[in-house]
């Protein structure tokens, strides 16, 4: 069961300020690759009603919660990661740097807050968290960003228990850790560590009491079954992941994935479609990739059930939509910012 799901039914329920409406919505863990596939293949604007109508039963309000992500530790990564321009190995012409300090991380989380978004997630180019200086830094920027009212979320590789659990008692909210794509496709973008690690680690933030953000990228050179796979894997877990990040691969110079086929949007609107209906009480970010579609297609993935986007000019390396370009977009088409949920304790075990 998710945090979302109420102990006794394994249905949606209200407690959450983010969150359902209906107590109707059954939470599945059970899906099978050939239903996804078969959501997967209907006719893209029969998934879109279908995602949509599970969106509503479920979501009262049509907010859209605004994130804003820092790279607090940028390039140097001794991963293999295929698509990632922070991979030391790969020549992308981003440069290794030094941690940031507390303070101009809690400067960029105001200003991020300043210009509207309620939950900011700081980033790491890390293989894992090492104890130390470094990691009792990022537990003072979670608390000054607690302190600043906004949601706390890192992104910082693997962890252990003992690490998780400072990282709750700092007052993080959240943990992104990605299983990227299915475990078939997995092998052939990262050797460095297997998918099985990253299992161990999302069970590890689940265990300490913070919220899971867990999702994956498309455009990898995946199969649409591997694309199904992965909605699959995060489906069937226990507890859904509170939040389901679907990226379409940035291609960037100098990594193994640069000269990947651009993304086509209906691919993205139908994995967002798939998510939402896989996982009806998380939210679901549209994510890295904004800055290559246009209005209609961002409208049709929040249609689709996105209620959660990346906001501020500036992904963790690559670019994102400006803030005018994105309360533009909002106001034209009536999309509203979604309050942040601080107040709100995150019951990670029943
Ligand atoms: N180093 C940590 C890790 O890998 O868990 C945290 C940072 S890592 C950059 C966070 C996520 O960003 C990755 O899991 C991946 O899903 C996403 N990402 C990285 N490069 C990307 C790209 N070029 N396009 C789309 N998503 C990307
Ligand atoms: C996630 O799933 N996407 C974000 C966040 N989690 C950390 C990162 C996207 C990174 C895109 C490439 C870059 O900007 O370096
Ligand atoms: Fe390193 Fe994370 Fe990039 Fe992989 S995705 S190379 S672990 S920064």
């Amino acid at each position: 069961m998710s945090s979302l799901e109420s102990p006794r039914t394994g249905h949606a329920h209200t407690s959450h300020s983010h969150a359902p409406l209906s107590l109707e919505v059954p939470l599945r863990h059970d899906w099978s690759l050939t239903e996804v596939r078969a959501l997967y293949d209907l006719p893209l604007l029969e998934l879109v009603y279908r995602a949509q109508t599970v969106h509503r039963q479920v979501w009262k309000e049509n907010k859209v919660q605004l994130c804003s992500l820092l790279s607090i530790k940028t390039g140097g990564c001794p991963e293999d990661c295929g698509y990632c321009p922070q991979a030391a190995r790969y020549k992308t012409g981003v440069a290794a740097e030094k941690l940031m300090a507390v303070p101009e991380v809690l400067a960029a989380a105001r200003q991020a807050r300043e210009a509207g978004a309620t939950r900011f997630c700081m980033g790491a180019a890390w293989r894992e968290v090492k104890d130390g200086p470094q990691f009792d830094s990022v537990l003072e920027m979670v608390k000054g960003v607690k302190s600043l009212g906004m949601e706390a979320c890192c992104t910082l590789g693997m962890l252990s228990d003992a690490q998780a659990q400072k990282l709750k008692a700092a007052g993080l909210d959240a943990y992104n850790h990605n299983l990227d794509t299915s475990e078939q496709h997995y092998g052939d973008i990262i050797s460095t560590r297997t998918y099985d690690d990253r299992l161990k680690t999302l069970a590890r933030v689940r265990n300490a009491g913070i919220s899971v953000c867990c999702g994956g990228i498309i455009g990898l050179g995946e199969s649409v079954d591997d694309r199904c796979g992965l909605l699959v894997a995060l489906a069937n877990q226990e507890h859904h992941p509170e939040s389901v990040p679907v990226n379409a691969l940035v291609p960037v110079e100098g990594t193994p994935l640069a000269k990947n086929a651009r993304v086509e949007s209906i691919d993205l609107i139908r994995t967002i479609a798939c998510a939402r209906i896989l996982m009806p009480a998380s939210m679901v970010r549209l994510s890295a990739g904004r800055e290559q579609m246009n209005e209609e297609a961002q409208l049709l993935c929040m249609m689709a059930g996105a209620n959660s986007v990346f906001f501020g000019e500036k992904l963790l390396t690559t670019g994102n939509p400006e803030h005018e370009k994105d309360l533009a977009l909002f106001a034209k088409a009536g999309v509203a910012p979604l309050e942040p949920n601080v107040d709100v304790p995150v019951v990670a075990k029943q």
